[in-house]
C-alpha cells in the first residue's frame, strides 16, 4: 500500500515470569496462529519469523526477592531479546516483538536505544497501556516485574533491567509518552514525577480531546530530537469488551475504532522504529479474539488502510 515496504523480523518472547496471572507465555503462539506473518506480507512487507527467545519456566525456578519476582530470569531473557533487537536493526529490519508479559519491554527498548546510541541518536518511546508500569521494587504493590519496565528504562529501578548494555537511562523523559492510562498506583504517581515524565495522556484526555489530538501530540513529543520511536502496545489498553484475553483487564479502555485510529496515525507519520505487542493471554481469551485484534492493530500500524 502507500507505506514503503519494510523488512520485518518477528521476535517471540514467551515470558510470563513478570505477571501473576499465568498464560501470557502462549501469547506469541496465539498471535502467530492469528496469521500475523501473512497479514503483514499482504501489505507488501517482507516478513521473517525469527522464532522465540529462550525463556525460563516458572516451575523450574525460585521466585527470588518477593519485591521483584523472578528478576534474575527476566533480566536474562530481556538481555537476549535486546541483543536480538540490535542484530535485527543492524540487518536493516524492523523488529516486531511478540510478548509475553510487559517486562520484555525493558529488553526490546534497550536494544533499540543501544542501536541508535551507536549512531549518536536518541529514541522516543510510546507506551500504550491501561497501566503506567513505572513501579520500582520498593514501590510495587505486587512484586510483579511487568509493572516496572518503564521505571527501569527511565533510569530508576530495577537496576539489573535499567543497566542492560551497561548504560542508563535508555529514554529521556521528554521523549517518553504514556497513552490511555487509567489505573496508576499511588506510588507510581510519585515515580512519574521523579522520572520527569510530563507527557501522560489518560483515558480522560482521549475522551475529552479525541484520539486524533492526543496521538498527534504524543508522536510530536516522542519524535522531537529523536531518530524515531518504539511503540509498546499492552493489549490491556483496549477495553476488555474487545480484548478480554489479558491478565489485568481494566474497564473504560480504548474502543476498537479508537485503537485502530491510533495505529493508523502512527503509520501515517512513518517514524516508528520498532513495535511490540504484549500481555495477550490465550488462557483467558475467547477463541483467540484478543490475538486476532492484536494482528489487526499491528496491520494498521504497518500501513493497512480501509481505502
Ligand atoms: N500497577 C500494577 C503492578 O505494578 C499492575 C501492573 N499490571 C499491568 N501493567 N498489567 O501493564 O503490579
Ligand atoms: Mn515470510
Ligand atoms: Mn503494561
Ligand atoms: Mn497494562
Amino acid at each position: 500500500q502507500s507505506l514503503p515496504p519494510r523488512r520485518i523480523r518477528l521476535i517471540g518472547v514467551p515470558l510470563d515470569l513478570g505477571a501473576s496471572r499465568r498464560g501470557v507465555d502462549m501469547g506469541p503462539s496465539a498471535v502467530r496462529v492469528a496469521g500475523l506473518e501473512a497479514r503483514l506480507e499482504a501489505l507488501g512487507h517482507v516478513v521473517t519469523d525469527g522464532g522465540n527467545i529462550s525463556v525460563a519456566i516458572a516451575e523450574t525456578k525460585t521466585v527470588g526477592e518477593q519485591n521483584a519476582r523472578y528478576l534474575k530470569e527476566i533480566t536474562e531473557t530481556c538481555t537476549k531479546a535486546a541483543e536480538m533487537v540490535v542484530k535485527t536493526l543492524e540487518e536493516g529490519m524492523t523488529p516486531v516483538i511478540l510478548g509475553g508479559d510487559h517486562s520484555v519491554a525493558a529488553g526490546s527498548v534497550s536494544g533499540v536505544a543501544e542501536f541508535y546510541r551507536r549512531q549518536h541518536q536518541k529514541i522516543g518511546l510510546i507506551w500504550i497501556d491501561a497501566h503506567s508500569d513505572i513501579n520500582t521494587p520498593a514501590s510495587s504493590p505486587s512484586g510483579n516485574v511487568h509493572g516496572m519496565p518503564l521505571a527501569a528504562l527511565l533510569g530508576l529501578e530495577p537496576a539489573s533491567l535499567a543497566n542492560i548494555f551497561g548504560w542508563s537511562p535508555k529514554v529521556a523523559p521528554e521523549n517518553t509518552v504514556l497513552v490511555g492510562v487509567r489505573d496508576i498506583d499511588a506510588t507510581e504517581k510519585e515515580n512519574i514525577k521523579r522520572a520527569g515524565v510530563t507527557e501522560v495522556y489518560t483515558m480522560r484526555d482521549i475522551d475529552e480531546r479525541g484520539m486524533r489530538t492526543v496521538m498527534e501530540e504524543a508522536l510530536r513529543a516522542a519524535g522531537r530530537g529523536t531518530a524515531g520511536y518504539h511503540v509498546s502496545l499492552d493489549m490491556d489498553w483496549i477495553d476488555p469488551e474487545d480484548a478480554p484475553g489479558v491478565g489485568t483487564p481494566v474497564r473504560g479502555g480504548a474502543t476498537y475504532r479508537e485503537a485502530h485510529l491510533a495505529m493508523e496515525i502512527i503509520a501515517d507519520h512513518g517514524r516508528m522504529l520498532s513495535f511490540e505487542i504484549v500481555e495477550v493471554n490465550p488462557v483467558i481469551d475467547e477463541h483467540n479474539r484478543t490475538a486476532d485484534l492484536a494482528v489487526e492493530l499491528i496491520s494498521s500500524a504497518f500501513g493497512k488502510k480501509i481505502l
